[in-house]
């Protein structure tokens, strides 16, 4: 994923700052369990594909942000979507024993540790936010962001997502109805990752439009990709199984569309994505090739 020519060393160079803010983030080891801190780390790093620090990093740098009043958020959000997938992979939810190629956390650690684990990423995910970045005057810029990023992770917002989608396995759905669970599960949070950068540059309330518009396209189409290779990836390539959405008789895109439809309504919000930021700052085309990556991914 994020292959393109142009954009590669830059996300490469974001991706490392990135990493070395989840690093200093992280409490330091003398005041927390040592099996804890491991757990959390174990969920942090190597990670994955990093899509929503690097889009919160992106819109920032597209606005002409400065680095360090992003970092905060971009560190925040690769927590709460850390603790979320931890969570997730639990024996009372999807009970799997594979993630990014290695075992869930609850596999590795037990049921409890992973628990507690991802409690302890959400909870410093706020720690963060209250804090950083620091300074009086960026007050109100802390308290707008963690707004967004609280109601992101609420139970308006990527749990109401996951009580939709549980509530929904093996029912009937329209399209309306998957649309609304994709958009908690996934798009809020990818969402919150633009706006936040967005907010972090001092964006204006039209520019934040075109990035919420942006965020919702994107939040999207990810997730109709994502359930597309649940049906086409392999577990080599995605590091995690696959076949589970039919398997459990999910709502997705696949079962409803179909493959092709899927991937034409992905490439269609793509499109979007890029228009709706067409007219931002051009010095960096990021966000545009973010978005185009999105359907090219492989894992
Ligand atoms: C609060 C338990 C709980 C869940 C909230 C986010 C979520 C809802 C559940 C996680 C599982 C899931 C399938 C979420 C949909 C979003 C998604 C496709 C997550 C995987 O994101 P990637 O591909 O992961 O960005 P990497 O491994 O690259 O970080």
């Amino acid at each position: 994923m994020l292959d393109s020519p142009q954009s590669v060393d830059e996300l490469q160079e974001i991706r490392a700052r990135i990493d070395a803010g989840l690093e200093r983030f992280l409490p330091s080891p003398d005041r927390v369990p040592e099996s804890l801190c491991r757990a959390m780390r174990y969920s942090l790093f190597p990670g994955g594909k990093r899509l929503r620090p690097l889009l919160t990093m992106a819109a920032s740098r597209t606005l002409g942000g400065k680095e360090s009043l992003a970092i905060p958020a971009a560190c925040a959000i690769e927590m709460i979507h850390s603790y979320s997938l931890v969570h997730d992979d639990l024996p009372a939810m999807d009970n799997d024993d594979l993630r990014r190629g290695r075992p869930t956390s609850h596999r590795k650690f037990g049921e409890a540790l992973a628990i507690l684990s991802g409690d302890a990423l959400l909870s410093l995910a706020f720690q963060i936010l209250a804090r950083h970045p620091e300074g009086e005057s960026n007050g109100p810029l802390r308290l707008r962001v963690l707004q967004v990023i609280a109601d992101a992770a609420s139970a308006e917002g990527i749990i109401a997502g996951q009580v939709m989608d549980m509530e929904t396995e093996g029912q009937p759905f329209t399209e309306q109805k998957l649309v609304e669970i994709h958009r908690h599960k996934t798009g809020v949070l990818i969402n919150a990752s633009v706006v936040s950068g967005a907010m972090a540059a001092g964006a204006d309330e039209t520019a934040l439009g075109h990035i919420r518009a942006y965020g919702e396209a994107i939040g999207l189409a990810f997730q109709i990709v994502d359930d597309l290779l649940d049906v086409e990836g392999t577990t080599e390539t995605l590091g995690k199984s696959t076949g589970k959405d039919a398997r459990a008789a999910k709502a997705t895109f696949p079962a409803l569309l179909g493959l092709e439809a899927s991937r034409r309504r992905a490439g269609r919000l793509v499109e979007r994505a890029r228009q709706a930021i067409r007219h931002l700052s051009p010095g960096t085309t990021l966000l545009d090739d973010i978005a185009g990556s999105i359907l090219k991914r492989t894992h």
